[in-house]
């Protein structure tokens, strides 16, 4: 008698015609993960992000800057306008600061259903070192009038959105423009910027989504109104019906991530690890709060133990955490939420919008240990 093969561990995924409709991923979304990456979860090892790992997101081209040609213009409402080159911002007062940064769609795939747009799984994070001036120093300096309202960020780049052609432009209000740990960067990890993360200057706002850090930074307009530009009144909405204004996307929700232990099956990236005692680390953030509390489940959320938290670089940067698992056999769904200091906990369900924004829902891996 012969022997009967045994059932494959980690076994190839079925064709995609018998696969359900939530995991056939389109051909768009396929174009724009190759052209945004995402930082691969292990790199969570490095308390800052080598740049070449870190995440990235461009809606439109990267667009060619000549930096022997940059100015950055600053005017409207104000009393002295200004045009500044590349040298002329690195003669100001700098500051270097870690910074986690957070894409607004990061977890957009864990939804169901999901909207077609960058495909972030949970990989839309990086936490690089930034070097810059302050932008309230530029701010004052230009001098804003009574009747200024709001701020333009303009970009150098430009395209298509919602059928409308537009500059990508983001606008902040007075208050938030003003504080401090807002910066105008030329440096990522001690480096000039590399072209895709905005080379020669970009706009770095510590604690908000990604998207509020304007790169290629052109211009810097005050206004005396509410911006009403498209990344403002219709993109970047938390909404439940497409189309509907719905509340503006601002800073970065709560979120913890494990480094996934063991090793991957190259596929489906499940893991498979050996019995004993693993120690489980990753980071935790919340924008501009701290956080309070790391707990993590190895039971697939049925119960949550406390993680042992570390010091972050920065108020801004991701805050270290680690848990000891003692991992028997078997198939287990290791998961991890972090609790920030306003006491807002990682949801445990997706946290479904139609835009597919801000879904901090807490990680699942899934690990064969034997
Ligand atoms: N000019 C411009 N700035 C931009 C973008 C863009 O497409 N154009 N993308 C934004 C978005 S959505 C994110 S998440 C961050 C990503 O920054 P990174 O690519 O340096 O990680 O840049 C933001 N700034
Ligand atoms: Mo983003």
């Amino acid at each position: 008698m012969t022997q009967k093969d045994p059932a494959p561990r980690f076994p190839s995924i079925p064709d995609i015609s018998e696969r359900d409709s939530v995991d056939q991923f389109h051909r768009e979304e396929l174009q724009l993960a190759l052209r945004n990456r995402g930082m691969p979860l292990e790199a969570m090892r490095y308390p800052i992000t080598p740049s070449g790992i870190h995440y990235l997101l461009t809606h439109f081209d990267i667009p060619d800057v000549d930096a022997g040609q940059y100015r950055l213009n600053v005017g409207g409402l104000v009393s002295n306008p200004l045009s500044l080159n590349l040298n002329d911002i690195k003669a100001r007062p700098s500051r270097t600061m870690a910074v986690t940064m957070e894409c607004a769609g990061n977890g957009r795939s864990l939804l169901n259903p999901r909207v077609i747009s960058q495909p972030w799984f949970t990989e839309g994070i990086g936490n690089a070192e930034w070097t810059g001036t302050p932008l309230k120093g530029i701010l004052d300096e230009a001098g804003l009038k009574n009747e200024a309202v709001n701020i333009v960020f303009s970009g150098a780049d430009q395209g298509i959105q919602g059928d409308e052609v537009q500059v990508y432009q983001r606008s902040l209000n007075l208050e938030e423009a003003n504080r401090e740990e807002m910066m105008l960067v030329y440096e990522m990890n001690g480096q000039a910027l590399q072209p895709q993360h905005g080379y020669p200057l970009r706009l770095l706002l510590p604690g908000w989504y990604g998207m509020a850090s304007v790169k290629w930074l052109d211009s810097i307009q005050v206004i005396g109104e509410e911006f009403q530009g498209f990344q403002m009144t219709t993109s970047y909405r938390y909404t439940q019906v497409k189309g509907e204004p719905g509340e503006p996307v601002t800073l970065i929700r709560v979120r913890a991530l494990m480094v996934p232990p063991g090793i991957p099956d190259t596929v489906t990236r499940n893991r498979l690890a050996t019995t004993g005692t693993h120690l489980l680390t990753g980071r935790a953030w919340a924008g501009r709060l701290g956080i309070s509390r790391v707990e993590v489940s190895v039971d697939g959320g049925l119960g949550w133990s406390d993680a042992t938290l570390g010091e972050q670089a920065s108020t801004f940067a991701w805050r270290p955490w680690s848990f000891e698992w003692n991992a028997v056999p078997g198939w287990h769904t290791l998961s991890v939420r972090a609790t920030d200091t306003d006491e807002n906990v990682q949801p445990v369900e997706q946290f479904w919008n139609a835009q597919g924004m801000g879904n901090n829902m807490a990680q699942q891996v899934r690990v064969l240990v034997e």
